[in-house]
């Protein structure tokens, strides 16, 4: 018989006060094994807007998520916990945006304002660098107190500053053991996007320009199915990103291979220590619809759990991860896609406590 030697700080029963947090649960960031970081970021998005609003319709949805989950069972325990969402970063966002949207209007206008388009970007810019440092201290903070660590964006460009304290903390003589699992329809790997260098469509082309102890050993992408030549290009000129397009994933789907088969090819990419960055759009946009820049095609959320799964049993440790890009769109909040961004979360949560054990 085996005896459980962790005892629960809480069950089903406990009487949850008022000032619960995430998913309900009474713990405090002391007292929890994980936490989260939300990042209300989004400057740089291009076509649609909301993205800031994604930790807060997470953290109101998280609320109807049942503790108990079929795969990874009372990993909740161990506590759960996001930090305040941070009204001084929301507010730099909205300011900084609006400069971000003058830049865009005066291209696609054809200014010949050379002066003010190099001006706006430049604040632009260093704004993103400001966000992407502070991203990295308070992630360093969350690794130094000995927690697992998530960021809930935001726009994609927002965990920049996370995977590069993650990739530093886990390296060998300068060279860091992480690999990055990135699902999203989008490869996001342009070298600057409409003149920004921190742009939400370039967070994986900065994460592989990163110094060495910063940069993930291996990219693996999962779910792309909107990209340039250009990007095309430079992911042939890597050896160290491998990347699933979406097209011929699910042409071997329609020919009749599993999901486990191909599953485990993209595991299999993967080194012993993964961070996982999961831009919400690499779902089937019906699982988004509030989402900044929808693709047709994308995973199924079973399909996305099933990987999750599979890559738990193949005994690797999910070190970081990040959820952006969930958002409101042009409203205020929008309750399916908070539903879907909780649900998606939990799991991520659930994964890391219980690959770390
Ligand atoms: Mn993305």
């Amino acid at each position: 018989m085996s005896v459980n030697v962790r005892t629960p700080k809480f069950d089903a029963t406990t009487t949850i006060s008022s000032d619960y947090g995430i998913f309900g649960i009474p713990l405090s960031e002391q007292e929890s094994r994980l936490v989260l970081l939300p990042v209300p970021w989004e400057v740089t998005t291009s076509y649609g807007q909301g993205a800031s609003n994604g930790p807060r319709i997470i953290r109101e949805a998280s609320e109807q998520i049942d503790l108990f989950d079929i795969e990874t069972k009372t990993a909740y325990e161990e506590g759960i916990f996001m930090q305040p969402i941070s009204k001084e970063i929301h507010q730099m966002s909205k300011e900084f945006k609006s400069y971000a949207q003058e830049v865009i209007e005066l291209k696609t206008n054809m200014s010949t304002d050379e002066q003010k388009i190099a001006t706006l970007t430049e604040k632009v810019n260093s704004a993103s660098e400001k966000l992407t440092s502070w991203v990295y201290n308070e992630t360093k903070k969350i690794l130094a107190a000995g927690k697992l660590f998530g960021l809930v964006g935001g726009d994609h460009s927002s965990p920049l500053g996370a995977i590069r304290a993650i990739c530093e903390q886990h390296n060998v003589n300068g060279k860091s053991e992480v690999g990055i699992l990135h699902i999203d329809a989008h490869s996001d790997t342009r070298k600057a996007y409409q003149g920004f260098e921190q742009s939400h469509a370039s967070i994986m082309y900065n994460v592989m320009h990163s110094t060495e102890s910063q940069r993930p050993c291996k990219l693996v992408q999962l779910g792309i199915r909107d990209f340039c030549e250009e990007e095309y290009n430079f992911i042939q000129s890597r050896s160290d990103i491998k990347t699933f397009f979406d097209i011929p994933v699910k042409q071997r789907l329609l020919k009749g291979e599993t999901w486990e088969s191909i599953a485990s090819d993209v595991i299999s990419q993967l080194p012993q220590k993964i961070y996982i960055s999961f831009d919400i759009d690499g779902l089937d946009p019906r699982f988004c619809p509030s989402t900044g820049t929808p693709v047709i095609g994308g995973l199924s959320t079973e399909e996305v759990f099933y990987l999750f799964n599979l890559l738990a049993q193949s005994g690797r440790k999910i070190v970081g991860f990040d959820l952006n890009e969930v958002s409101t769109g042009d409203a205020e909040s929008s309750d399916w896609d908070g539903n879907v961004g909780a649900r998606m979360l939990y799991k991520l949560c659930g994964w890391s406590i219980v690959t770390n054990r």
